[in-house]
C-alpha cells in the first residue's frame, strides 16, 4: 500500500481511539464510568502503528493505559463502552472495566493494573505460539515505568534464551505516575536490551507511519525466527496519570506537551499535503463520532452486572457425590 493510503488507515484508527477516549473524559466527569481511567490521548500513533503490523494469530498484553491497544486491535465499540462503563454486556461482562479489558478471540490477553504484569503474560503467549507452531507472535505493551521492574529484566532474559517470538513495545511518555523517567530508571532501555543481545529500535512514537514501519520491521524479523525485539516509542503523556489527576507535580517549566506534535494533527497535515480531500477526513471523523454515540447509548441502556456472573469462572462446579 502506498504511504498515503497507509497513513489514511492509521489516521482513521487514531481518530477512533481519540474520539472514544475524548468521550470517556466526559462520561468520567459525569460519573458514568466506575473506577479510574488512564487515557492515551496523544499516544495513539503507537497503538495504530503496532496494530497495523499484526496478523490474526498474534496476541497482545497491555497496561492500565490500554484503550488504544484494544480498539486498534479491533475490539468493537459496543463491547468496549459497555465494559468500561461497567455493564453486563461488556466484553468481560462488566466485571473488569477499563484496566481489565480482554478478548481472547482477538488475541487480547488483557489490560493490567499492575505495572509490568502484562510482560510475562505476553512471553508465555509467545512461547505457546512457538511450541504450537502457529506462526504467530505476542506483543507486550508497557510504559517507561516498567523499565525498572524486575519482571521485564527476567522476561528479556528468558525471551532471548528461548528465542521467543515476542515484540516488546515500550511507550516512553516520560512519566511513571508522578515521577519523571529519569528519577525512576538508572539505565537506558537500549542498554538493557543489549545486555541480553536483543535488538532495540527507538522511534518517534508520535509519527504514525514511522511507528508502523518500525513495528513492521520488528514483526518481520521476529517471524523470520530472530527472537525477541524491543521497540521504544518516544511520546508524551498529554493528560494526567489518571482522569482527575490535579498534576501538582508537573512543573510549569515542563516543555509544552504538544511540542512533539500531536500525532493526529501531524498525520492530518501530511495527508492534506498529499492531496487527500479535507471533506473526506471530516466525514470519516463524523462517522466515527456517530458510531461512538450509538455505543454509548447502548451502554447506558444495558443492565448492570449481577452477582451470578461474578462467581462464574471463579468457582468450578463440583458434581454431587
Ligand atoms: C507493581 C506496581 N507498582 C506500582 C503501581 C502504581 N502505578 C500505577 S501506574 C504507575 C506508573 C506507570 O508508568 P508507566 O509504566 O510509564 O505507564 P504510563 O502510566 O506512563 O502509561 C504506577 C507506579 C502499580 N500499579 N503496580
Ligand atoms: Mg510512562
Amino acid at each position: 500500500m502506498a504511504d498515503t493510503a497507509r497513513l489514511l488507515a492509521l489516521y482513521r484508527t487514531m481518530q477512533l481511539v481519540r474520539q472514544a477516549e475524548s468521550a470517556l473524559t466526559r462520561l468520567f466527569a459525569d460519573g458514568e464510568v466506575p473506577g479510574f481511567i488512564h487515557l492515551s490521548i496523544g499516544q495513539e500513533a503507537i497503538a495504530a502503528g503496532v496494530a497495523s503490523a499484526l496478523g490474526p494469530a498474534d496476541t497482545l498484553a497491555t497496561t492500565h493505559r490500554g484503550h488504544g491497544h484494544v480498539l486498534a486491535r479491533g475490539l468493537g465499540l459496543d463491547a468496549f463502552f459497555k465494559e468500561v462503563m461497567g455493564r453486563a454486556g461488556g466484553i468481560c461482562g462488566g466485571r473488569g472495566g477499563s484496566m481489565h479489558v480482554a478478548d481472547t478471540s482477538l488475541g487480547i490477553l488483557g489490560a493490567n493494573g499492575i505495572v509490568g504484569a502484562g510482560i510475562p503474560i505476553a512471553l508465555g503467549s509467545a512461547i505457546a505460539q512457538s511450541v504450537r507452531g502457529t506462526g504467530g507472535l505476542a506483543v507486550s505493551f508497557f510504559g517507561d515505568g516498567a523499565m525498572a521492574e524486575g519482571v521485564l529484566h527476567e522476561t528479556l532474559n528468558m525471551a532471548a534464551l528461548w528465542k521467543a517470538p515476542l515484540l516488546l513495545v515500550c511507550e516512553n511518555n516520560g512519566w511513571s505516575e508522578f515521577s519523571p523517567t529519569a528519577r525512576q530508571f538508572a539505565a537506558r532501555l537500549e542498554g538493557l536490551a543489549a545486555a541480553f543481545g536483543i535488538a532495540h529500535e527507538k522511534v518517534d512514537g508520535n509519527d504514525a507511519l514511522a511507528a508502523a514501519d518500525a513495528a513492521a520491521r520488528a514483526v518481520a524479523a521476529i517471524r523470520g525466527g530472530a527472537g525477541p525485539r524491543v521497540l521504544e516509542c518516544m511520546t508524551h503523556r498529554v493528560r494526567g496519570h489518571f482522569e482527575g489527576d490535579p498534576q501538582k507535580y508537573r512543573s510549569p517549566a515542563e516543555p509544552d506537551p504538544g511540542a512533539k506534535g500531536d500525532p493526529l494533527e501531524r498525520a492530518r497535515a501530511t495527508l492534506l499535503a498529499a492531496g487527500v480531500d479535507e471533506a473526506a477526513l471530516e466525514d470519516a471523523g463524523r462517522e466515527i463520532a456517530a458510531r461512538i454515540e450509538v455505543a454509548i447509548a447502548a451502554a447506558r441502556a444495558d443492565a448492570a452486572p449481577t452477582f451470578a456472573p461474578a462467581l462464574a469462572g471463579v468457582y468450578t462446579a463440583v458434581e454431587a457425590r
